[in-house]
C-alpha cells in the first residue's frame, strides 16, 4: 500500500487541515506527531528509504527506540499539508539508542521534522508509559482564545482548570484531570520539553503561556477534540470577561461533582473546593 493511502496518514492530514481551518495554525505554527502501530508499518514500509543520515533528536527517548513516527515538518505550513503531504510531513524512525532519528519517507523537498520534536518525543514517551501504550498522538496548536487568557488569568493550573470547567458543562467530562500550565519558555528546546513532560504525567492538555496549547491522546479525534473543547471553553470565557468582570452565576463545585456518576469520570480533587 502507498503511504498516502493508509488510513492513519489520511487521518493525520485531516487533523492538520481541520486545525488550519480553525485558525490555529498561522504560517508554520503548530505541529503533530503520531506513533505508528507495527501493523500499520508493515502495510506501507515498501516505500521507505533507509539511506538518509541519522540526526540527533536533542534528547534521549529510550522507550521509543526503533519506533516509527509520522510528524509534521519544521517550518512547513499546516495550510499545505492536504495539498502537498509529501513535501510537508515525514515518517521518521528512532534509532536503537533513542537519541537519533532517520527520515524514511516524506519531506521530498528537504527539511527536518518539527522544531518541537524533543517535546513531542519526550511527551510521547511519558504518555506511552502512563497509558500502557494506548496514547499515540501529540498535538500542538496556537489556539487563539487560550493564548488570550494567558495574559489575563494568573498562570495557575487551578484557576485555569476551574474557569474552563465552569464555562461549558462537558468540559469536566472531556478533561477531568484538568489542564497544566507552563510559563513562557523558548519554543523548540529541551527545557520546554522537560517542563511539559512533567505536566503530561498528570494532564492530557498543557497550556503554553503566550504561545498555545499542547494536547495528547489515544487517537486523532480525541486529541483534536480535546484541543477544540478547551479552545471553545476559552472562547466563552473571553466573551464573558469582555461583557463583565462579575459573573452572576456559574456551575457550582457541587454541580460539577454531580456529573461524576452519570458520566463515569473522576474530577481531579486538586481543583475542587469541597465544603
Ligand atoms: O512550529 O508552533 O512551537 C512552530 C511552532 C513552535
Ligand atoms: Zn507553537
Amino acid at each position: 500500500m502507498k503511504v498516502l493511502e493508509a488510513k492513519f496518514v489520511q487521518d493525520f492530514i485531516n487533523l492538520c487541515n481541520e486545525g488550519y481551518l480553525k485558525g490555529w495554525h498561522e504560517r508554520n505554527g503548530g505541529n503533530l506527531t503520531y506513533r505508528i502501530k507495527d501493523e500499520e508499518i508493515s502495510l506501507i514500509c515498501e516505500e521507505f528509504n533507509y539511506n538518509n543520515e541519522f540526526r540527533d533528536i536533542g534528547t534521549e527517548v529510550k522507550d521509543l527506540a526503533n519506533e516509527y513516527f509520522l510528524v509534521t515538518g519544521s517550518g512547513k505550513f499546516m495550510m499545505n499539508v492536504k495539498r502537498d503531504p509529501e513535501g510537508s510531513i515525514c515518517i521518521i524512525k528512532v534509532d536503537e539508542t533513542g537519541t537519533k532519528y532517520q527520515i524514511v519517507w516524506g519531506l521530498v523537498n528537504g527539511g527536518h521534522p518539527t522544531s518541537e520534536l524533543p517535546s513531542h518525543l519526550m511527551n510521547m514517551e511519558v504518555i506511552k508509559k502512563r497509558t500502557n501504550g494506548k496514547y499515540r498522538v501529540v498535538y500542538h496548536c496556537h489556539a487563539t482564545n487560550v493564548i488570550a487568557l494567558t495574559f489575563v488569568l494568573p498562570l495557575d493550573e487551578k484557576v485555569f482548570t476551574r474557569e474552563l470547567w465552569q464555562m461549558a458543562t462537558e468540559c469536566c467530562i472531556v478533561f477531568p484531570s484538568g489542564v497544566g500550565i507552563c510559563k513562557w519558555m523558548v519554543p523548540g528546546g529541551r527545557e520546554i520539553a522537560v517542563e511539559t513532560s512533567k505536566l503530561v504525567k498528570e494532564y492530557d492538555a498543557v497550556i503554553w503561556a503566550h504561545h498555545g496549547l499542547f494536547s495528547v491522546g489515544e487517537d486523532f479525534d480525541s486529541t483534536f477534540g480535546l484541543a477544540d473543547t478547551i479552545e471553545k471553553s476559552a472562547e466563552i470565557l473571553v466573551k464573558v470577561l469582555s461583557i463583565t468582570d462579575k459573573k452572576l452565576q456559574t456551575i457550582t463545585d457541587k454541580e460539577l461533582l454531580s456529573l461524576e456518576k452519570d458520566f463515569n469520570v473522576k474530577l481531579n480533587r486538586k481543583f475542587i473546593n469541597e465544603d
